[in-house]
């Protein structure tokens, strides 16, 4: 894109995360990588950026900030989500000690943007377009304070990242972005007030030229596929995305693809095997909870009326790993939900299950609802698993409080930890994945069996695990590994986070 502008240094900086259940800090110190995923949203802003101007984008989740990138550069770009907003704060004060001029953007300024004082123009909502007002201001020399989004774009509109600007190998996985937006209303979910309920989606040629791009870059690692509902609008996924996917990973070598998506995706077996066919490995679902009341409460409609348990075997048969959100303290939960949430989580072999209490988000129908009945104590603090909530739950605070913590103390300990991912691996047929063997798995797997086999709490369970599978499912051994650290990430997380 070329717009008239003078030259600009710019620094796009996206602040550390805390070391949450997300960052999986733990189980990436068995990797050479520094990060789970880039940031998206920052490489797709620099793509709309004008090609006139020099970037540099610094993730401080990977590397520091230096006084002499900041010398550099006339103007920052901030970016983030809420959970980064102290350390979002903290970079936001040296650039402006560094006299810059910050513009910020992205989930974190999206409401109360006026707590950020020191910001000097907040562009919100969706880059594609609020970003080319701004700058033609800024070319003008008539930039405002606060730019919103006219309209939600269209993605065939969003630019190609620039991949360029990262250096993948720091990275556990890479991420694209198939749509925006999901068609379902759950009440405590902000991802409609933010990205709407009609799913826009990219073409899917569109796509492959960002996988392309990846290809290219020599990334044979995990792909995110950064989607709300990857499978919203069923109709383009089935007829437009997966063909063009099936048909671009033919003769390539790695790149498995890991998602998101609503709990139905069970009820489509030709999905399912299309997905498995274009080397879908893991989706992340919504379950929440198993008690038809809650969902019945929060509008999860799409949840109700069905077989939960089964549709987790069903798609860990198809050979998707389903790892799922999970929610205590509706207001229809009482203390007995948490046992039930246990035995579900158990029995369905769900490993990676993150498990929050129910938290009000700014833009929810849900914190409206609360608000009008005066049961709203606050804002939230971006981590919905580390124990905290904004409302004051039907069944009492500390009910809640110790009922979930012994819940996650349970769910992440040794003995429940292994079971479970022993159930998982006697029902996941996983498709093959050719991912080249490097030296630096390798080594990660000799540290890992030192440490989860020797040197950690559980060893005897971990041994149990590995001898079963080696004589059951062999094939799946260095998955049961990866499980395990995993686990150690979980429960390292959740002992020094839960509050
Ligand atoms: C990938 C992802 C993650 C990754 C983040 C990896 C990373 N390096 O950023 C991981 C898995 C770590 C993660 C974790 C969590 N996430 Co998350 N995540 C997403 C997801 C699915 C995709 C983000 C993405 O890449 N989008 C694609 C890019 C292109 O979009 P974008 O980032 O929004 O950027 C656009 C605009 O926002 C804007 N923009 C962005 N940055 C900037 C900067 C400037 C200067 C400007 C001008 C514009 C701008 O322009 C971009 C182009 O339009 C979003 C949902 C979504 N659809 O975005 C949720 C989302 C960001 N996550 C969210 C949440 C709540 C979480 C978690 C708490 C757990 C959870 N419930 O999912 C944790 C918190 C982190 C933790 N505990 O450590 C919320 C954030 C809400 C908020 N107000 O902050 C979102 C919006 C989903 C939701 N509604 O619940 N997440
Ligand atoms: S299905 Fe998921 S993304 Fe869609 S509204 Fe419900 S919680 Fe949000």
């Amino acid at each position: 894109m070329q717009r008239r502008a003078r030259p600009v240094n710019a620094l796009l900086l996206y602040p550390p995360f805390p070391d949450t259940f997300w960052s999986f800090k733990h189980a990436l110190a068995f990797t050479d990588r520094d990060a789970l995923l880039p940031p998206l949203g920052l490489l797709t802003v620099a793509a709309l950026l004008p090609d006139s101007w020099s970037l540099r984008l610094v993730d401080l989740n990977v590397e520091p900030l230096t006084d002499r990138e900041l010398a550099w550069a006339d103007l920052a770009l901030v970016g983030g989500m809420q959970v980064q907003e102290d350390s979002a704060r903290r970079l936001i004060e040296r650039c402006k000690g560094a006299g810059l001029p910050v513009v910020a953007g992205g989930p974190l300024f999206a409401y109360d943007h006026e707590r950020f004082e020191q910001v000097d123009h907040f562009v919100l909502g969706e880059a594609e377009v609020s970003l080319p007002p701004f700058l033609d201001d800024l070319a003008a020399g008539r930039a405002r304070r606060l730019y919103r989004p006219s309209a939600l774009p269209e993605l065939a509109a969003s630019p190609i990242p620039r991949w360029d600007l990262v250096t993948p190998g720091r990275y556990a996985s890479m991420a694209v972005q198939y749509s925006r937006g999901c068609p379902y209303g759950c009440e405590f979910c902000n991802v409609t007030a933010l990205f709407g309920r009609r799913p826009r989606i990219k073409p899917a040629a569109r796509l492959l030229a960002e996988l392309d791009r990846l290809y290219g870059l020599g990334w044979r690692g995990p792909v995110f596929f950064s989607d709300d509902n990857l499978i919203g609008n069923r109709r383009h996924v089935k007829e437009d995305l997966l063909p063009a996917l099936i048909e671009w990973k033919r003769g390539k070598r790695g790149m498995p693809f890991f998602t998101q998506a609503s709990v139905n995706l069970a009820d489509d077996a030709e999905l399912l095997g299309q997905m498995r066919e274009a080397g879908f490995t893991t989706v992340f679902l919504g379950i929440e909870t198993p008690e038809e009341a809650a969902l019945l409460e929060v509008n999860k409609k799409h949840n109700l009326g069905r077989d939960l348990a089964g549709d987790v075997r069903t798609i860990h048969r198809a050979g998707l790993q389903v790892q799922a959100g999970f929610i205590v303290g509706f207001d229809s939960d009482t203390p007995s939900v948490f046992e039930r949430q246990r035995s579900f989580i158990q029995r369905t072999g769900i490993v990676t299950a993150m498990v929050g209490m129910l938290q009000a988000p700014p833009g929810t129908r849900l914190r409206d609802r609360l608000e009008r009945e005066g049961r709203l104590t606050g804002g939230i603090t971006g981590d919905n698993v580390d124990g905290t909530t904004n409302i004051l739950p039907r069944m009492g605070l500390e009910a809640l409080r110790s009922g979930y913590r012994a819940l996650v103390d349970d769910l992440y300990s040794p003995a429940t930890f292994y079971e479970r991912v022993r159930s998982f691996l006697q029902v996941y047929d996983p498709p093959a994945v050719r991912t080249p063997l490097t030296l630096e798995s390798l080594k990660g797997f000799v540290r890992s069996l030192y440490v989860l086999g020797v040197r950690e709490r559980g060893r005897r369970q971990f041994w149990r695990l590995a001898g079963w599978v080696l004589t059951h499912r062999p094939r799946l051994f260095p998955l049961a590994v990866k499980e395990s650290i995993c686990g150690l990430h979980f429960r390292r997380v959740s002992r020094c986070r839960i509050a």
